[in-house]
């Protein structure tokens, strides 16, 4: 299969949709025999950076780990996507520039904050509310949107499964399957 490596870097809120977009993104990647794997909160933030809060000193060690693991993944000829909320502009440049040119590809999902918090899947925004969470992305932490990401979806709109087909008709068009 002629596949490209790459970095396919989700950024948005908590409850965006990022990991579910991601992760249908990369079914169907693998079912149509590409090699993918999927990093996020559930597999790296138990393990590798366990250690790592959500201070905005955390935030960025816990990017440059997952971008130097993605950077590897990326030696090893994989599609790995990875689906972190990623606040800081400036640390999702720093992943950028860890591989070639074209091999990262930034995509927004641009779920506005109140749909989030409307669905807020674990309950987060309200014990954010509440005070029982500090500095929590969209309420007391900073989330930097992309200025121009390789692609953008809002969730809010579509399905989580019509939102992958976005993606991979994207990266099709982009010469990048
Ligand atoms: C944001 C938090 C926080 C705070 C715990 N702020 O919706 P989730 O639960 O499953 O995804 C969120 C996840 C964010 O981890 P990331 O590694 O993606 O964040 S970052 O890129 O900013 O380092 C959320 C949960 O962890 N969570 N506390 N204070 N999200």
């Amino acid at each position: 299969k002629g596949q490209k490596p790459a970095i396919l870097w989700f950024t948005g809120l908590s409850g965006a949709g990022k990991s579910t977009v991601a992760n249908i993104v990369e079914r169907k990647l693998a079912a149509a025999g590409h090699h993918t794997y999927s990093l996020d909160g559930d597999n790296v933030r138990h393990g590798l950076n366990r250690d790592l809060g959500f201070t905005d000193e955390d935030r960025v060690e816990n990017i440059r780990r997952i971008g130097e693991v993605g950077k590897l993944f990326v030696d090893a000829g994989l599609l790995v996507t990875c689906s972190f909320i990623s606040p800081f502009r400036s640390e999702r440049r720093m992943v950028r520039e860890l591989v070639e040119g074209d091999e990262f590809v930034e995509v927004f999902i641009d779920t506005p904050l109140e749909v989030c918090m409307q669905r807020d899947p674990k309950g987060l925004y309200k014990k954010a509310q509440a005070g029982e969470i500090k500095n929590f992305t969209g309420f007391d932490s900073p989330y930097e949107a992309p200025e121009n990401p390789e692609i953008r979806v809002d969730t809010s709109q579509i399905s989580a499964e019509e939102a992958a087909d976005q993606v991979i008709a994207k990266l099709r068009e982009m010469g990048r399957l």
